[in-house]
């Protein structure tokens, strides 16, 4: 199904997010997942993947990338798929934000604290919402391996203020006590080939891995083109024209670019 059911509209709207079960293939997924973990883990040696600490000094890999291409990453950002979800939840013509990895690698991979993705892209000069994620995962991901949390209904906030706190912009302390007395917490459990569509403004977190499996997440982020930053804050996140591919094109694809 390329657009979003009545029902997943629906509860993007009153909880701010929704979970696509089987949205890759067990083929696709199992391409995209085992060719990118090769990859990525050659990059990381290299030097080439980020480490973000936590505040107990637990590192998480990111991989960000800024333009879509014709390798693997760049497809999937393209797909058909992706792209008509998140056109019809922004409800505006719109193109790719970001797209990255998140690597929790076995018994390694930190947490993620509180925060609204808005909370970071508001500080690159994105004036409005209009902005989703969606988080295709790799592996399965559960309380154990630090499966995302939301709180349900949360994007109704709007943007909260976010604070600098060990390298992540994580939201203020007393709003969070309030927020999360007022909206039912969740974990998002989920299975390879399972995507989590969610608002730019959902309060989100996750915890570090403490079990010894992998638990990887590729996530690509969607903008209203008429929101495109006003100023020039990071080298990602600027408009590029989006060129939508059909689905599964990413599985006749190169993994990397050379
Ligand atoms: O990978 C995770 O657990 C969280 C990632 C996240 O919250 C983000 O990229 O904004």
């Amino acid at each position: 199904m390329l657009f979003p059911s009545k029902a997943e509209m629906r509860a993007y709207e009153v909880d701010g997010y929704f979970v696509r079960k089987g949205f890759l293939s067990p083929e696709e997924v199992t391409d995209f997942r085992e060719s990118s973990r090769r990859q990525l883990e050659e990059e990381s040696k290299g030097g080439n993947v980020m480490k973000k600490g936590d505040k107990s000094g637990n590192a998480t890999l990111l991989k960000l990338w800024n333009h879509a291409g014709d390798d693997k990453y760049g497809l999937l950002a393209r797909d058909e798929r992706m792209v008509r979800i998140s056109e019809a939840l922004i409800g505006e013509e719109i193109y790719l934000y970001s797209h990255k990895m998140t690597m929790k690698q076995p018994r390694e991979g930190g947490a993620w604290e509180w925060h609204q993705d808005y909370g970071y892209w508001y500080n690159n000069g994105c004036l409005s919402p209009e902005m989703l994620s969606i988080y295709v995962s790799l592996d399965p991901a559960n309380r154990e391996n630090g499966c995302l949390q939301v709180l349900k209904g949360s994007h109704i906030l709007g943007r909260l203020n976010h604070v600098r706190e060990d390298g992540q912009t994580n939201v203020e302390a007393p709003y969070l006590e309030a927020a999360v007395e007022r909206f039912e917490h969740v974990y998002v459990e989920m299975e390879p080939g399972d995507a989590l569509v969610f608002h730019c403004n959902l309060l989100h977190r996750s915890d570090a891995n403490n079990s010894d499996t992998y638990r990887w997440g590729y996530i690509c982020s969607y903008n209203a083109v008429h929101n495109a930053p006003f100023m020039q804050a990071r080298d990602y996140g600027h408009f590029q024209k989006l060129e939508t591919v059909p689905a599964g094109s990413f599985m006749n694809a190169k993994v990397a670019a050379e």
